[in-house]
Formats: C-alpha cells, sequence, structure tokens
C-alpha cells in the first residue's frame, strides 16, 4: 500500500479537505520528510503555471499522484450530469483536459462532487442516464491514454447522487462500466453500515481510498476504527493509495505528523 496527503495547486480555500495548500518547497519538503509517497493533486486549471509547478516539484522530490481531482469545477458549477446542455459540455471539455494531464503524470481522475445532483422533483435514472452518457465521453478520452477514472460515493449532505459505497457498487455494475471506485471513510462513515466489511466487498472495484477519520483529520484522531479497516487491507493484499484527504487542523504539519505515525504504528504490527 501507499501513502499521500492532500495538496492543492491552488491556495485552497477554507473548508476543502486539503491538508497542503500549493506546491511550495516547503510543503513539498514535509511531505516527503514524513514518509508519505505521494498526494492526490486538486488543480483548478490543468494548463496554468501554477499546475505545472505543482508537476515539476512533485517529480523533483519523488512523489508520486494517486488521483487528480477536479472538485474545483464543481465549485464553478460545472457538473458531468447536469440536466443543462452547456453545462455538461463545458464539464466534459474541462475534464477531458484534466484526463490528459493525468496521462502525462500516471495519475487517475476522480469524479467526486463535480458529478453533480439530481433536480429535486426528477427520478434518479434521469440523472443516471446523463452522467453515465458523461461517463462514457470521458472513457473516450482516458482508455487509450491508460488513464483510470474513480466514482467517489460523497455524502448526503454534499450531494444527492450515489452517497453510499454499495450505491457505487451497483451503479457500476448495473451499467458495466470500465470505471473504478475511491472509497472515503469519512463519507462511508455517514453512509455506509458495516464498513470493513463493505471495503472488502468493493475491492473488485476500488482502487484508491480517501483514508480518513470520522472528524475528517488524520487516522487516529477521531472515532473510526481504521485500524480493522487497514488489516483488512493488507489481508487482501490492495496495492493502492491510502490518502489523508483532511482539513488541516490543527494545522497541516502537526496532522500529517499524527497521520504518519498511525501508518508506521499500522505498516509495522500488520505490514503492508
Ligand atoms: C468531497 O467531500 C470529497 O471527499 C473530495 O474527495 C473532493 O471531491
Ligand atoms: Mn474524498
Amino acid at each position: 500500500m501507499k501513502t499521500g496527503v492532500s495538496l492543492s495547486a491552488f491556495p485552497a480555500r477554507k473548508g476543502m479537505p486539503v491538508l497542503f495548500s500549493e506546491a511550495t518547497k516547503e510543503n513539498l519538503e514535509t511531505i516527503k520528510r514524513l514518509g508519505f509517497d505521494g498526494v492526490d493533486l486538486f488543480v483548478r486549471d490543468p494548463e496554468s503555471k501554477e499546475t505545472r509547478d505543482a508537476l515539476l516539484g512533485l517529480e523533483k522530490y519523488g512523489l508520486g499522484i494517486g488521483v487528480i481531482m477536479p472538485a474545483a469545477l464543481a465549485r464553478e458549477g460545472l457538473f458531468l450530469g447536469s440536466s443543462m446542455h452547456v453545462i455538461r459540455e463545458e464539464a466534459l471539455r474541462k475534464i477531458k483536459d484534466i484526463i490528459k494531464l493525468a496521462g502525462t503524470c500516471g495519475a487517475m481522475v476522480s469524479l467526486g462532487l463535480v458529478r453533480g445532483s439530481k433536480e429535486e422533483e426528477e427520478a434518479l435514472a434521469s440523472f443516471y442516464t446523463r452522467f453515465t452518457d458523461s461517463c462514457l465521453e470521458l472513457l473516450k478520452e482516458a482508455q487509450p491514454i491508460g488513464v483510470n477514472l474513480v466514482i467517489e460515493p460523497i455524502n448526503r449532505y454534499e450531494i444527492n447522487t450515489i452517497n453510499s459505497l454499495q450505491e457505487c457498487i451497483t451503479y457500476i455494475k448495473d451499467n458495466n462500466l470500465p470505471i473504478h471506485i475511491m472509497a472515503d471513510t469519512f463519507h462511508m462513515n455517514i453512509e455506509d453500515i458495516d464498513l470493513t466489511q463493505t471495503l472488502r466487498e468493493s475491492l473488485l472495484y476500488t482502487k484508491h481510498i480517501h483514508f480518513v477519520d470520522s472528524n475528517r483529520l488524520a487516522p487516529s484522531m477521531g472515532h473510526m476504527d481504521l485500524e480493522s479497516m487497514y488489516q483488512m487491507l493488507v489481508e487482501e493484499n490492495y496495492q493502492g493509495y491510502l490518502c489523508m484527504e483532511v482539513m488541516p487542523f490543527p494545522d497541516p504539519i502537526t496532522n500529517a505528523t499524527i497521520g504518519s505515525n498511525f501508518f508506521q504504528a499500522m505498516k509495522e504490527k500488520y505490514g503492508g
């Protein structure tokens, strides 16, 4: 297993689960020194200087990129499942550019907040039809260059589609999509029932995990049994990232250090 932290190429807005804001020398040095293998990189413009500099910095420090996170597009009101054609087209155009970027650095691309919510009155099936069309369109870009797309289930207070991991597995199976899953234990803690068992059942599809405690801080700072989950992931030979997509509280270095100590202790006890 590999470990990571969330990093934004741009100054993170307050409230985002971004541990390190901007790919400064100090931040990259800290991430490396604490033993993390890489990052999930939040980008707002794949062609900007800030994004290019972040990629160069990560390469210089020998840090990988697990997933490129296009959550900033959702903030701009761009959604892959929108009922408005122009919005969907613009979201598709921008995510295709992010897929091309991911192809240059061996990363996956997340379809999380950017899938959007269904209209209050409409049936979930109508939303799914639009979102599935968008996924098929993105796969045309992603598959030839070997980029994996991952759907992230997100809790009901942020979005009203694909909230639980169980729903995500069903959606992918029903639509027979060559798409994977990014689980997030913070959202699972709100939406799923038997967390360790559900995560185990998802592993055929799950390629990346946001490994976060109940309060969206580093593992061991909240009340979740992340140790059992870690142990199960070792048993199942999970090879992907465990990424701390956490809030920067009380401050990034304290939070990252606590997480790094947790991963070190788990590795000594269970391997992985
Ligand atoms: C959203 O809450 C989330 O978990 C992120 O991965 C951002 O899309
Ligand atoms: Mn997440």
